[in-house]
């Protein structure tokens, strides 16, 4: 399956507000449609009052601007009759400060106190987050309480199991709805933090044995949902959770894929094929692999290369000919910029989605100004529709290449090895091959290919 990435506040307004909205991706799934897209992940639409949607404050609503339930109906059904899934992210680590839940602990309601994790006479209120240094203890009234994400956002305390049945109504809710799947935010953090010793310690059999119970209730309400995971760490970690989920995001492999091109090294990508993917085919992992470059935690991908499309267009084709889901963040099919300068500040790699050259137009998104991508830089879908080389145009006949040859999906990787320019290797399934070379050095080279066999040669 081919996933979009689609974040609804900066894709298509269809009210006039500069907010995208539900009924705007209803109206532009035709775009999605011809780009190849199979499969839509929406970043969170539950309300919220951050402008990403992660500090949730009530899990059975819809962001107001965003539209209603009644919209979210209609856009599962019109994705449906083009054959496309709807994906919904589901923060359950953490609510808003402004969640009724939270909200009725801090006014002393026992059942809801229950829900959060609160500071004893044990606690360091100056304990550290261990990748970046923020706090993770914050004052709200009279009480500090526990929250990884920050200030706005108490994490819930799922020692508590009243808690689990809750989300479990979360999952029933959307599933009925009309949802085909979710993606699991923050998988490794539900339980992190020791509550007996008071200190963060991530408790990866704990974590296993709740989101076994949340799989395995999700399947019961639609066996055929797809669950996608969010494990952001080394390839030791993430091991821990091979077979859990459907999808496992690969983070690891997506660095070894921007560094391969940016350091053009046919080696790095050989080494992160070896560590990160090979397993999941070759080994029989029971998860597959999603493959991306980035994220909306992350910098552009063209900005990781100083604005050189080609180089995002290379990235493209290792993305393509690898097995596994390729997961397109909404934008990257354009080219489009965003720099993370501070990784609590990610306005910046989400800019509204650029219809028009002129940057204006009918359903353009203007709740942000562009700092990355203004007007007449050529990033428009107006513009590189029209033009044959554009980053669009690549991407979309490397997707109908992909969707031609389905079986790449689930193929296996042998041969693989590289020379000072080239990384070659062989797909391989039961009744088909497929002979990869990705020049990564950009530099003319030559590749022999095998006597008394006949090639059909796709790329340039
Ligand atoms: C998700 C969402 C994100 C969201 C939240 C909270 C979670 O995608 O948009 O934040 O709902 C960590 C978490 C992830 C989280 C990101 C933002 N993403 O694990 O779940 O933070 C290291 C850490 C990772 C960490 C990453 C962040 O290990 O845990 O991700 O840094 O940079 C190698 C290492 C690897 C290391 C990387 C990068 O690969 O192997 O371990 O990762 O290098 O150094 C949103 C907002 C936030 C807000 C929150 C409430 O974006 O600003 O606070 O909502």
């Amino acid at each position: 399956m081919i996933f979009y990435e689609l974040f609804v506040r900066s894709f298509y307004d269809s009210n006039n507000d500069g907010i995208g909205d539900l009924k705007g991706i209803t109206m532009k799934l035709d775009y999605l449609k011809d780009l190849g897209v199979e499969g839509i992940w929406l970043l969170p639409i539950m309300q919220s009052a951050a402008f990403h949607g992660y500090t949730v404050i009530d899990f059975y609503s819809i962001n107001p601007s965003y539209g209603t339930i009644d919209d979210f109906k209609e856009l599962t059904k019109e994705a449906h009759k083009k054959g496309m899934k709807i994906v919904l992210d589901v923060p359950i680590n953490h609510t808003s400060v402004k969640c009724e839940w939270f909200q009725k602990a801090i006014n002393g309601n026992e059942k809801y106190k229950n829900y959060y994790v609160w500071a004893n006479e044990k606690t360091d209120l100056n304990e550290k987050r261990h990748w970046d240094d923020s706090l993770i203890w914050f004052k709200y009234k009279d009480k500090y309480f526990y929250g990884l994400f920050g200030s706005s956002s108490p994490d819930l305390n799922f020692e508590n199991k009243e808690l689990w049945k809750e989300i479990k109504n979360v999952f029933k809710f959307w599933i009925e709805l009309g949802v085909d799947g979710f993606r699991l935010d923050a998988a490794k953090h539900i339980f992190d933090y020791d509550i007996k010793n008071m200190k963060f310690k991530y408790q990866h059999e704990k974590n296993i044995e709740f989101w076994k119970e949340m799989t395995g209730y999700i399947k019961s309400l639609k066996s055929d949902a797809i669950i996608i995971s969010e494990i952001w760490d080394s390839p030791e970690i993430v091991k821990k959770y091979h077979g859990l989920f459907d999808v496992e995001f690969n983070f690891p492999l997506s660095y070894y894929i921007k560094d391969t091109i940016k350091y053009h090294d046919p080696k790095i990508l050989v080494n992160g094929i070896e560590e990160t993917l090979k397993h999941y085919i070759n080994g029989h992992v029971e998860s597959i692999s999603g493959n991306f470059f980035t994220n909306h935690d992350m910098e552009r991908l063209t900005s990781e290369f100083n604005g050189n499309s080609d180089m995002s267009k290379m990235s493209f084709n290792i993305l393509f000919t690898l097995p596994g889901y390729p997961f397109i963040y909404y934008g990257e099919e354009l080219g489009m910029l965003g720099e993370i300068i501070d990784v609590n500040f990610t306005e910046d790699s989400q800019e509204p989605m650029q219809w028009y050259e002129s940057g204006f137009g009918p359903g353009q998104t203007e709740w942000k100004g562009c700092k990355y991508n203004p007007p007449y830089s050529k990033l428009s879908v107006e513009e590189q529709e029209k033009n044959q080389n554009s980053v669009l145009n690549h991407v979309k006949s490397l997707i109908k290449f992909r969707k031609e040859n389905r079986w790449i999906e689930n193929s296996k990787i042998v041969d693989l090895k590289n020379d000072r320019f080239i990384v070659t290797y062989t797909l391989k399934s039961e009744y088909k091959e497929l002979k990869v070379y990705h020049n990564i050095k950009s530099q003319k080279t030559t590749i022999k290919l095998e006597k008394n066999k006949s090639y059909k040669i796709f790329g340039n």
